[in-house]
């Protein structure tokens, strides 16, 4: 399977790519945790990100690309993988496509939850970019440049989005039903024959 996980910072994209990639053996790219990676060992690379994640920004489309563009070319990533946190705009939408030609992405889950309780789990978990005026950006950057691939996907016909409210196995199951079409379709053995599917 070859899925995108899209929802704003603090829906549980990470907590439940997890158990996604578990269940249905995928590789995980996380951009966010490429880009702590990175971070942490001072890369070039990572030194010019992280200005843009401290703020809650995005990082440039030209380091994100080249992340996912090295990760994506490895063997593994072949027998299917799952995007957590990519693409997060347009322009990322257009170049994954692009490069990933007829084998192009299967599914996108959207989670949905409000911002209130986003406010209250990113709080608790703490991280640097999790203090309150940083995550006021993040929700807006997200609304102004993320939300619209929500339009993008429904337009290919390849979304499902579901409620991200509720315990962490609650939302697992909303997702493995939203999933269940598309794994029967590659079980038949015609998981390259999905463009236009909406089931
Ligand atoms: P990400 O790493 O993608 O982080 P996120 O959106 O904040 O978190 P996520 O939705 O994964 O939530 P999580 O499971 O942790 O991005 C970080 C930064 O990297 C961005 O701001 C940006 O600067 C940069 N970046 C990443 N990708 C980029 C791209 N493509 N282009 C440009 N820049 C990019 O869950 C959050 C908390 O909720 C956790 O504490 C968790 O335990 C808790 N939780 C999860 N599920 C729960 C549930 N069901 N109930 C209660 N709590 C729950």
């Amino acid at each position: 399977m070859r899925l995108v996980l899209l929802g704003p910072p603090g829906a549980g994209k990470g907590t439940q790519a997890e158990r996604i990639c578990a269940a249905h053996g995928l590789v995980h790219l996380s951009t966010g945790d490429l880009l702590r990676a990175a971070v942490a060992a001072q890369t070039e690379l990572g030194l010019r990100a992280k200005q843009a994640m401290d703020a809650g920004d995005l990082v440039s489309d030209e380091i994100v690309l080249a992340l996912v563009r090295e990760r994506l070319e490895q063997p593994d990533a072949a027998a299917g993988f799952l995007l957590d946190g990519f693409p997060r705009n347009t322009a990322q939408a257009e170049a994954l496509d692009a490069d990933l030609g007829e084998k192009g992405v299967e599914r996108c889950v959207s989670m949905l939850l409000d911002d209130e309780e986003i406010m209250r789990r990113l709080l608790a978990r703490g991280r640097k970019d999790d203090q309150e005026s940083v995550i006021r950006n993040r929700l807006e950057v997200y609304r102004d440049e993320t939300a619209p691939l929500i339009a993008y996907y429904e337009g290919k016909k390849l979304l499902r989005s579901i409620d991200a409210l509720g315990t962490v196995d609650e939302v697992f199951e909303r997702i493995q039903g939203a999933l269940s079409v598309v794994e029967s379709r590659a079980g038949e053995g015609a998981e390259d024959s999905v463009s236009g599917a909406n089931a």
